[in-house]
């Protein structure tokens, strides 16, 4: 800090020239002392973060402010779920087959299906048995106007108190497996230091009521949650501590749980470096350390995509080489099919330059661990150097390519040239340099528009096949085996509606999601892919982040009042689609599980 201590000198109210002014000189008493304050000067040193009292807890859930609190605080037991649901019926039957060429194929043993989740868009329960408060605790409650619809995350889907009944709807309906995170700040309040003895035995139960239900876990250590205390510290992923602080929380949860887990993910999609942690209110409501300035910007984008990738590779490494685990793990990937607006040679630039930005960036893990070369000559010193120990980390840490792809896009070059716009940081299309679009070169849509609160989604379901072609071929031909860990719809204005009856025929999802899985098994037993897993999303309707509760994406609707989940008709779309394609072929409920049903083996340790 460069505040500088002026004790003693004393300046005289203005307007009093000396001896000639009637108004007393003041006197400094010499019990204080006085400093000049730069609250600007203070961000170049991180606050110290050593203090884990129930007090340092309570000022930062001060920081939060005032949170709702749902009618349910206690764990429910679960009721008796139905042997039949209502579906669809014979007035408006589901979207029939799209891909008459899979008519009859069938699913290997080893193919991994299910819905997901997030620990923050799902379970409520905000500051509940020693939770700390995560940034998207804050950002709702304190970010004016930053979600569209003003709701926050305190109550959502209540799923903390609720997952028993949750679990016991997924075995119900037959679903093989669930993908969920778990929060950090759960584990650990303050980012680092004690563990939260109560967010341990609320995971403890889940695992296991998961293993009861036959249900297998795939889990997520970070889905974008990050503990509020570690950006009040130094940054959150703006700086290299945070590197140690992830390793701590990630090696705890994974000695804990590792044998009750069928595959491990150490993130959620690190673009959200890109599309959310670096346009945080930096230098307002949240401290600009290590050079971020107010807003954030390209600067926080490429330190947060470094600190995370060296996170992901460091976890990576111990799991294997030290901790000896046996799990495939990876982190999931947030890209979509991009097609050139023409046939010119700059728009296929513009191709390859935009999945350079999108899965280059984060796919050293498949290559020899750099980044791109299009984005170390186009970012130059915004981008941190890997060393060749760095590099070394990451070529080889993964297991398999897991794929959250929604979408489609166009891309063309920007009109004064990829070139021009490479080289000039304030060009509004820097840094990719391609210019992406839903419409096609013709002009028409490529697809029908999601929700507006997911104004980037368009349903393009037949992209998903080239698209895992190109990922596992072309650009990296090094992928053993590639899971789609999310696709999904949001339906127009389906938070509009107020009653199950206009709600519940999801037409938009539903043939999204049959059109989806005939390309995904086209892409398998046709073109040779080795596509693994398809994971839905969403369990059912939940926090969409700047969305707000007002964008759905579940395959349930879920009454946020009630909290009462009833499948919609993309729910029996999806089981359909696995119940004519799964290994088995039957109609019976629980058709896949003939590999890894996972048993619950021994009761958890001690804490
Ligand atoms: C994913 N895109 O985010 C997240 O993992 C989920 O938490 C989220 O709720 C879900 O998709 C739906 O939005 C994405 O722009 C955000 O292509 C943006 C994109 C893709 C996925």
């Amino acid at each position: 800090m460069s505040a500088s201590a002026t004790s003693g000198s004393v300046r005289q109210p203005s307007g009093s020239a000396g001896s000639q002014s009637s108004i007393p000189a003041i006197t400094e008493s010499t019990l204080y002392s006085t400093t000049s304050f730069n609250f600007s000067a203070g961000t170049s040193t991180y606050l110290p973060l050593t203090d884990f009292s129930n007090e340092q807890l309570a000022f930062l859930w001060d920081q939060v402010g005032p949170r709702q609190t749902a009618a349910i605080t206690t764990t429910v037991s679960p009721t008796p779920e139905p042997s039949v649901f209502p579906k669809p019926g014979n007035l408006h039957g589901l979207v029939p087959a799209y891909l008459q060429e899979v008519a009859d194929a069938k699913l290997l043993d080893d193919f991994l299906w299910g819905v997901a989740s997030a620990a923050f868009q799902v379970e409520g329960a905000v500051d509940a048995e020693g939770k700390g408060p995560s940034v998207w605790d804050l950002l709702p409650h304190r970010w004016a106007n930053s979600i569209a619809d003003n709701t926050t995350g305190d109550i959502t889907a209540n799923n903390y108190y609720l997952y028993k009944q949750d679990n016991a709807r997924l075995k119900a309906l037959g679903i093989q497996s669930y993908s969920f995170s778990i929060g950090w700040a759960r584990i650990f309040p303050f980012g680092r230091g004690p563990v939260n003895a109560q967010g341990v035995t609320h995971y403890d139960d889940l695992f296991a009521n998961l293993m009861d239900n036959d249900i297998k876990a795939v889990v997520t250590l970070f889905h974008w949650d990050t503990p509020l205390a570690l950006f009040n510290s130094y940054g959150a992923w703006t700086s290299e501590d945070i590197v140690e602080d992830y390793f701590n929380y990630a090696k705890y949860v994974i000695t804990r749980y590792d044998k009750y887990v069928t595959a491990w993910y150490t993130f959620n999609e690190p673009q959200y470096c890109n599309w959310r942690f670096s346009t945080y209110p930096y230098g307002t409501i949240l401290p600009d350390y290590n050079g971020i300035g107010v807003g954030g910007g390209l600067r926080a984008r490429f330190l947060c995509g470094h600190y995370t990738l060296l996170a992901h590779a460091t976890v990576y490494k111990w799991y294997k080489e030290v901790f000896g685990g046996t799990k495939p793990m990876t982190h999931k990937t947030s890209a979509n099919y991009i097609l050139p607006n023409s046939s010119s040679a700059a728009d296929a630039e513009a191709v390859t330059r935009q999945y350079d930005f999108d899965i280059g960036w984060f796919g050293g893990m498949w290559t020899n661990g750099d980044y791109p070369a299009s984005l170390k000559s186009t970012l130059g010193d915004l981008l941190p150097t890997l060393t060749a120990d760095q590099m070394a980390l990451i070529k080889g840490s993964g297991d398999f390519y897991a794929l959250d792809g929604y979408t489609a896009n166009y891309a063309a070059a920007p009109p004064n040239g990829i070139a021009a716009c490479a080289a000039n940081r304030s060009d509004p299309n820097f840094p990719e340099c391609s210019i992406t679009s839903p419409l096609q070169p013709d002009g028409f849509p490529e697809g029908p528009n999601a929700d507006a609160g997911a104004s980037w989604l368009w349903s393009t379901p037949q992209a998903i096949r080239p698209f895992l072609s190109f990922i596992t071929k072309d650009y990296f031909p090094t992928v053993p085996s590639i899971v789609v860990s999310e696709f999904g719809f949001a339906d127009p204005c389906e938070a509009s509606f107020n009653s199950p009856s206009q709600i519940l025929w999801d037409l938009r999802r539903a043939d999204y999601i049959q059109s989806y899985l005939d390309n995904i098994l086209a892409a398998r037993v046709l073109d040779g892919v080795n596509v693994t897993g398809a994971f839905a999303w969403a369990i059912y309707d939940n926090y969409e982040w700047n969305s707000g509760l007002g964008t759905r994406f579940g395959l349930q609707y879920n009454n946020m009042t009630s909290q009462e989940r009833y499948p919609k008709a993309s729910m029996f779309q999806f089981l359909n689609w696995f119940q004519t394609h799964g290994t088995l072929g039957s109609g019976a409920a629980n058709i896949t599980a003939p590999v890894g049903k996972v048993k619950r083996e021994s009761a958890f340790g001690q804490l």
